[in-house]
């Protein structure tokens, strides 16, 4: 406390508004991405930072305090101790191993896994009511040991899954057609990555159909371009990664979103990483993205979008990988 009052208060402390809380685990690239736009767009009273190496999240704490004059109010704490993230209303995981050289992809889960195992028990302690997005990959099969670990509602375990995926397909449909990416509606869903299936019927701008208005025309050559776009989806993290040797922004502002859409409770859609069993005969515990509706208990809903039978077989055929992937783990 200082002696020195350059405010000579004349109210009373006005009744407290509600508090919000945002905890980020991994002060890495994402996390770092993630924090940035959060943020920018103030979304957070306190945001807490936690990273196993205890100088990486005091430096990022320090810089970002530093520019407190030209941002929203946000108290930033950062530490290897979770009890910073005490009271959080959504903790966002991006803590993850980096691959060795020669390494195969279920050795590299295996040691996220274990990772997992240290973080989740952790975030549940300190913040039993919390929503927690996974975001460390693979996403979906993480998303599924996490809600396993948290031992959390179905509804408070979300993967970012192909929000950033969608993103993209919304971006490069927006380039060819010279329109912008805000009025393109696209989405990508089932499994964050290769397997991915794009909802050409989903696709609209600005209200016109995109599909039904190409088969009208009999514009086969258009729906080709459409094919070449989604395939460049898929390929375009790998893109990035091999330039600048990883990807943040749009994962920065892709999950800025959903932490909008969940804590102020915008009842929007997204394409997410949800507890899929049930929906389009996908049986077993299995988190695949589907367009998912987001408010303040986390997932509210699915949409009830209509597939076609193949790409709800392929949507099948993800949920099937991946199970296969997760009975390997033991969990
Ligand atoms: P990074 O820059 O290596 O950051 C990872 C951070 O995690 C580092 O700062 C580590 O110190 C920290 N860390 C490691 N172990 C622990 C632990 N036990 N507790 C706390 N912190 C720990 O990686 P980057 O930020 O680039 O990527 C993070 C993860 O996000 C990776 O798994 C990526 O594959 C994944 N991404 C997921 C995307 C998605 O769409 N879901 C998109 C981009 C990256």
């Amino acid at each position: 406390q200082s002696f020195f009052k350059p405010i000579q208060k004349t109210s009373p402390p006005s009744p407290t508004k509600r508090h919000t809380k945002i905890s980020v685990i991994g002060a890495g690239n994402v996390g770092m991405a993630i924090t940035q736009t959060v943020l920018t767009q103030g979304l957070a009273d306190e945001l807490a930072l936690v990273d196993a190496n205890p100088d990486k999240p005091r430096g990022e704490m320090l810089d970002l305090q530093h520019a407190a004059a030209f941002l929203p109010r946000t108290t930033i704490l950062a530490s290897v101790d979770y009890s910073v993230t005490s009271g959080s209303d959504l903790c966002i995981v991006t803590a993850g191993a980096r691959q060795n050289p020669g390494e195969s992809r279920l050795n590299l889960l295996q040691r996220n896994v274990a990772l997992y195992e240290k973080i989740v028990p952790q975030i549940v302690k300190y913040s039993p009511e919390t929503i927690l997005m996974i975001v460390s990959n693979p996403v979906d099969v993480l998303t599924y040991i996490a809600w396993k670990l948290s031992g959390f509602p179905s509804n408070r375990v979300i993967g970012s899954g192909t929000n950033l995926d969608s993103s993209r397909f919304r971006f490069l449909i927006a380039d060819h057609l010279d329109v912008n990416a805000q009025d393109v509606q696209a989405y990508i869903v089932g499994e964050h990555g290769d397997s991915s299936v794009a909802l050409w019927s989903s696709i609209s701008v600005g209200g016109v159909p995109v599909l039904s208005f190409l088969e009208r025309q009999q514009i086969v050559y258009e729906k080709e371009t459409l094919e070449k776009i989604h395939k460049q989806v898929v390929e375009s993290a790998y893109e990035v990664i091999s330039l600048k040797g990883y990807t943040s922004w749009a994962i920065g502002y892709s999950v800025a979103s959903l932490a909008r859409a969940i804590l102020r409770g915008q009842r929007s859609i997204h394409p997410v990483s949800v507890l899929a069993k049930g929906f389009y005969d996908i049986g077993g515990d299995v988190f695949l993205s589907l367009p998912a509706q987001l408010g303040r208990s986390g997932v509210l809903g699915v949409a009830n979008v209509h597939l076609t039978d193949e790409e709800a077989q392929k949507l099948r055929d993800s949920a099937k990988t991946i199970l296969e992937v997760q009975s390997k783990l033991g969990i």
